[in-house]
């Protein structure tokens, strides 16, 4: 089986993958749809990412030329997979769900201390070797004993939920499409409640059209002049623009974000903002981690190659 690889994963996920099949692995970065489509018809497989660009318009594209009968995508968020239209074509999508929960939400609470303890602040300020002493300008948020707003409890959120419910003595609350029962977390039907009540809010829904612009202006009004977001899910649930300018207004004291509405391009007037941490979409990035998504895509492509249903196959 010949198989396209959009980046440079893991070593041992590329060695294993050279082993198992015919391997083309790229160096750049994320695959656009004329590229995706050139794949789909060049390729048996193809293990790609977040950013590779499997439209309906690349399957279009493939047309009748279509070669490839499957996607292993190393990410659990599959946002950027046109899923209706890899099943009218008949192509196989696989993801990497649990085994990135836990980097996940480390990353998302390195963001939310982070953005309470001003810690890139603090950080510049070293850096710039114009610290003078004793940070009393620098005064930032106690985390401990708040109170927590996830948005989207599944797998990620209940991880975040439960370091801060454990670690940080937090009352948690949640918002979530569906009915749930979490120990310990308290649902909210309401957004704007939540967002209201929350003193961290944590944005972990999955990204596509059902959650685009959640959190807009609406969903941010109800916030507290001391209250953080956090987005560790998908820029375009966050209205950037909206989010920017309660920043800049100080209607919220700060927010951190590992994803943007055009990544890798983030804007100038949010870079330019000292209340927001920004971090370059490191959820998932450990090296146990990312090893670990490498390797279930491979257990995926292994499966079908040799006629058995891939185990994280989405339906
Ligand atoms: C990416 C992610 O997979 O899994 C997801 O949905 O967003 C990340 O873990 C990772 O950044 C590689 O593109």
């Amino acid at each position: 089986m010949r198989v396209l690889i959009t980046r440079q994963f893991d070593a041992q996920v590329m060695a294993r993958a050279a082993e198992a099949f015919e391997t083309v692995a790229l160096e750049g970065g994320a695959l656009d749809e004329a590229a995706i489509a050139d794949a789909l018809v060049t390729y048996d497989a193809i293990m790609g990412t977040v950013g590779d660009a499997f439209t309906a318009g690349a399957f279009a594209g493939a047309g009748d030329d279509l070669r490839c009968g499957m996607i292993a995508n190393v990410a659990v968020g599959h946002n950027h997979i046109d899923l209706d239209a890899a099943r009218a074509a008949g192509v196989l999508v696989s993801n990497t769900p649990d085994v990135l929960t836990d980097a996940t939400a480390d990353i998302g609470w390195t963001l939310l201390l982070s953005a309470a303890r001003r810690a890139g602040e603090g950080e510049r300020l070293v850096r710039s070797g114009r610290w003078g002493g004793f940070a009393q300008d620098m005064l930032g948020l106690q985390v401990t004993g708040k109170t927590l707003g996830i948005v989207g409890m599944g797998r990620i959120g209940q991880a975040v939920a439960k370091r801060g419910r454990l670690g940080f003595d937090m009352e948690v609350l949640f918002h979530n499409r569906s009915r749930k029962e979490v120990p310990g977390a308290r649902q909210v039907e309401s957004l704007e409640a939540l967002m209201a009540a929350a003193d961290f809010v944590v944005v972990t829904v999955p990204g596509g059209a059902g959650t685009r612009g959640l959190i807009g202006p609406e969903a941010i009004a109800p916030m507290k002049p001391t209250g953080i977001l956090v987005n560790i899910a998908r820029g375009e649930v966050v209205d950037e623009t909206a989010l920017i300018e309660a920043l800049e207004e100080g209607r919220i004291a700060g927010a951190g974000l590992d994803v943007y509405e055009n990544e890798p391009d983030v804007p100038e007037r949010l870079r330019a903002l000292e209340n927001a941490v920004l971090l370059p979409h490191l959820g998932s990035a450990t090296i146990e981690t990312r090893r670990a998504m490498g390797m279930m895509a491979l257990d995926n492509l292994i499966a079908y190659a040799e006629g058995r249903p891939p185990p994280q196959a989405l339906a």
